[in-house]
């Protein structure tokens, strides 16, 4: 749909580059990879020889394209998640050498001077947005859960295998993010747009791996509640948006799934219907009725029977005990975290010790906002012997989990929303 401008794409690239000092347009990644002995074909390099700066305690889902989660005992340490240890997730190399968007200088913010992002579509008027305009608008923050569509995917593989990376819980963060509000920005552009309008569709700068290739482009119902919070973002947790997290500038709707966040921003349109890329028509969507294994596939959904991963599903984690970990007798706490799309609150978290038969209310701490972690906790008195808590959340609307998760499958592997089962003792 788009024409990607990769010339101006690796031009900032190479600023990039020189901006880390580093000879010529070889990102250090690389230069390092060069000096290294080969390493074996059968084990997955470490994090931070993939993408410096992460954390080396990363799990590694792929490590050519840097997908990977944070191990739960890392993720529950802090209430916003640093950088160094954020999942990430993106979907092609973008120059043609096998060199993705985040080797360039993964942890460091994107030379920003020359970004630019073109607002079109149907529309008579379209304008072209600079970052560096942006910076010097009136900025809000926006304290949200940034989590692919696939977190919990693994959970699923109990019922039947799906493609994807085999996420635990580890595929999501909270985090600040800090930009300019997107919709009133919009409407001061004077664009005019067409009766016909219904959607708001994103493109970024990356472009498939293959050409003719489905891209990252991402539509939004313009009548989605979330939209009004969203924002053009530059900032996150207090800083440029590293470039491995889409800086220099993202769109952040939050509540929604990592895949409508799109990272690069270059193109705002607006459109009659949905982007026809595959990526939004077949990956990233869902049956809105029970499917089986076999005999539902990918290719089978369309905008009439599923619905694309938009809004997250209401869904809590257990951050201790974690699992198979001894606690000592007596009292033990109980906590974790829980979230939803966040058009309406969470209003009860709660936890059952005996396979769902009853169920405790635990303590909420909301004081993070709608859109971010809300926390949970509760002590309670247990015997010695093998444990095994679940946690569940409901929002105001009764949106609740489900008590057995693979009810949900679906050929994507989206959405694990099922109540979090942890296994542990009392010692
Ligand atoms: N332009 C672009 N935006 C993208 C992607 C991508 O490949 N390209 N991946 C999406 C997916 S699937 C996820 S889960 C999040 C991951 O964001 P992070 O790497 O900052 O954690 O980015 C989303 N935005
Ligand atoms: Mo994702």
């Amino acid at each position: 749909m788009q024409t990607v401008d990769r010339r101006a794409f690796l031009k900032l690239a190479g600023m990039a580059g020189a901006a880390l000092s580093q000879p010529g347009l070889v990102p250090r990644a690389f230069a390092q990879a060069a000096a290294a002995p080969p390493a074996p074909a059968s084990s997955t390099p470490a994090a931070p020889s993939i993408i410096s700066g992460m954390s080396p305690q990363m799990i590694v889902h792929n490590a050519k394209l840097g997908v990977m989660e944070t191990p739960l005992p890392l993720l529950r340490e802090q209430r916003t998640t640093p950088k160094g240890i954020l999942y990430t997730r993106q979907h092609f190399p973008v120059d043609g050498e096998g060199r993705w968007v985040a080797t360039i200088a993964p942890m460091d913010p994107t030379v920003t001077q020359e970004w630019t992002i073109l607002v079109s579509g149907l529309v008579q008027r379209p304008k072209t947005l600079r970052v560096t305009d942006l910076a010097r608008m009136p900025q809000v923050k926006r304290r949200s859960v940034m989590q692919c569509a696939g977190n919990g995917r693994s959970y699923y593989w109990a019922k039947a295998k799906t493609p994807g990376s085999g996420w635990k819980h580890g595929g999501m963060g909270n985090l600040e993010w800090e930009g300019v509000p997107l919709m009133p920005l919009l409407k001061s552009l004077d664009l005019s747009p067409d009766q016909r309008v219904r959607y708001l569709t994103a493109n970024g700068r990356d472009e498939p791996a293959v050409s003719g290739g489905a891209d990252m482009i991402k539509s939004y119902k313009l009548t989605a509640p979330q939209l009004d919070d969203a924002i053009l973002a530059l900032k996150m947790n207090g800083e440029p948006i590293p470039t491995i997290h889409g800086g220099p500038v993202r769109l952040i709707i939050p509540g929604y799934y990592g895949n409508m966040n799109v990272k690069w921003l270059t193109d705002l349109m607006y459109t009659e219907d949905e982007t026809p890329s595959a990526i939004m028509q077949k990956t990233y969507r869902m049956p809105i009725f029970p499917v089986e294994p076999g005999k539902f596939t990918t290719q089978d959904l369309t905008q009439e029977n599923s619905t694309p991963t938009y809004g997250f599903a209401v869904m809590s984690v257990v951050f201790a005990p974690l699992a198979g970990q001894s606690v000592q007798r007596g009292n033990v706490d109980l906590s974790g975290v829980a979230w939803n799309d966040g058009v309406v609150p969470l209003t009860s978290v709660r936890v059952s010790l005996d396979q769902g038969r009853s169920w405790i209310e635990t303590e909420l701490d909301a004081s993070d906002g709608p859109y971010a972690w809300y926390h949970w906790q509760r002590r309670v008195r247990l015997d010695p012997g093998p444990h095994e808590v679940w946690v569940r959340a409901i929002d105001a609307w009764g949106r609740s989990q489900p008590i057995d998760g693979l009810a949900t499958w679906n050929p994507g592997g989206w959405d694990w929303h099922g109540v979090d089962r942890v296994p542990f003792q009392v010692g």
